[in-house]
């Protein structure tokens, strides 16, 4: 197969547009040329500038909105590598749009289109059937099957991280849920063969770029182990909410990891790996990795000391957000207002959402929205009557079928990860005359 990736400039970035659109519409004819009829000609990357954060939770510190090929304008966070987050509003509905879909990658050049008449994903290494499967062989060889999921980024909200954390300075965006439709990755797996002395799967990407210590060319490659179950719920996804995926968000193919965070839905996958040894690249580590603890907790002195064993990151805690109203909202006193939101965990179904509206009143059950899986966002409303004009700090925390309830306390790791306090959100109530 190919492996034509240019490097990433001003100019390729603008390449990348009009290619993103191609390779999807290249798809379109052989996958579902409906969604292509309406495909707009990609738009050149527009940006403008914002004030500030104002009393929006959501709002990462650098306030641009730029507009990506097969995107709508989202907050950018950097260009390169392209690093988008989804805004608030988005977040009302259980499924995130792929044009809304928040974008991650790690290295500099990322694909600008990939021909899927020669693409292949190759299945190597230790197997006894080396593959080499076409996009068609993915469509007709295997039975389709679609699950709603979370893709959450290890570094979400890691803006609130207290001593502050380089890195992408995420606000609450960089997630998002999604159906995705494919093929089991077992299947894929056994229909090439594990050999015996197998103990883990590789999954590697399309793109290249600067690696750790300067290293001129590198990927982006990550593992599970082979006894892991996870893998048995995993999905090679060719369809994203019954279309395409866009280009930035994998197109052809990605793996979907229910209840993973996203370092392991490894984008445009190409390369399947069978390994007789752990994987010890940049991505599996040190990059990645949480302390081991119930929390993936540690402190900044632990660190320095050398006192805390890191493990790979897997599962994602449970966690739930208030979406509207936001800080802006003018509520009035003695009205009802409806309070919304949403929720997931990585270890099975939300099963309760509270509500509060003060650092120290009761919480009341909110009622749940539509269930679309274990693995997708919850949503959820309730009705609130603020009594008096004033400033409330209104919160929200979700359990999980295994118990696992939000902490009021936040997290710190080196790597900024698995943040999952309590969401506040400050409202104004006015006086009602
Ligand atoms: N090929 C490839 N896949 C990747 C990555 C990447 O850099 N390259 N980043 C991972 C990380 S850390 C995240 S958060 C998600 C982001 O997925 P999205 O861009 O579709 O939102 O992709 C994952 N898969
Ligand atoms: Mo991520």
């Amino acid at each position: 197969m190919e492996k034509e990736i240019s490097a990433t400039s001003r100019r390729n970035v603008l390449k990348t547009i009009g290619a993103g659109a191609a390779a999807a519409f290249t798809l379109g004819r052989l996958f579902q040329p409906e969604a292509f009829a309406q495909q707009e000609p990609a738009a050149a990357t527009r940006m403008r500038t914002f004030t500030g954060p104002g009393a929006n939770p959501y709002w990462n510190s650098v306030g641009k909105i730029a507009t990506f090929p097969q995107k709508a304008p989202l907050i950018m966070l950097t260009d390169r590598p392209v690093q988008l987050e989804t805004p608030r509003h988005y977040f009302l509905d259980p499924i995130t749009p792929n044009d809304a879909f928040f974008v991650r990658w790690h290295l500099e050049s990322i694909p600008n289109e990939v021909d899927l008449y020669s693409w292949r994903l190759s299945v190597e290494g230790n197997v006894n059937t080396p593959l080499q499967l076409s996009f068609s062989d993915l469509l007709r060889k295997f039975k389709p099957v679609t699950i709603a999921a979370v893709d959450q980024c290890s570094g979400n909200s890691r803006s609130r991280f207290q001593p502050r954390i380089a890195g992408g300075e995420w606000g609450n965006g960089a997630m998002g849920c999604a159906r995705w439709t494919g093929v089991h990755f077992r299947e894929i797996l056994d229909m090439a063969g594990i050999k015996s002395g197998s103990i883990q799967v590789q999954m590697e990407g399309l793109e290249r770029g600067k690696g750790p210590k300067g290293m001129p060319s590198y990927e982006f490659k990550k593992s599970l182990d082979l006894n892991n179950p996870v893998l048995d719920e995993s999905i090679v996804a060719y369809a994203m909410n019954g279309e395409p995926l866009p280009m930035l968000n994998g197109f052809p193919v990605r793996l979907i990891v229910p209840g993973y965070f996203a370092t392991y839905w490894v984008k445009c996958l190409s390369w399947v790996r069978l390994l007789d040894k752990p994987d010890e690249n940049f991505w599996m580590n040190p990059g990645y990795r949480v302390p081991d603890t119930p929390r993936g907790d540690t402190s900044p002195a632990d660190v320095k000391a050398g006192k805390v064993k890191m493990v790979p990151i897997t599962r994602m805690p449970v966690r739930s957000f208030i979406i509207s109203p936001d800080g802006d909202t003018k509520i009035p006193a003695g009205l009802p207002v409806t309070i919304r939101g949403t929720a997931f965990s990585g270890s099975g179904p939300v099963v309760k959402i509270e509500f509060n509206d003060s650092a120290h009143g009761t919480w009341r059950a909110a009622e749940l929205g539509e269930d679309l899986g274990p693995y997708a966002f919850r949503t959820w409303k309730i009705e609130w009557t603020p009594r008096r004009a004033g400033t409330y700090q209104l919160a929200v925390r979700a359990t999980d079928a295994k118990g696992n309830v939000q902490p009021d306390e936040g997290v710190w790791n080196p790597g900024g990860y698995l943040w999952n306090r309590i969401e506040r959100q400050e409202v104004t109530v006015g006086a009602a005359e």
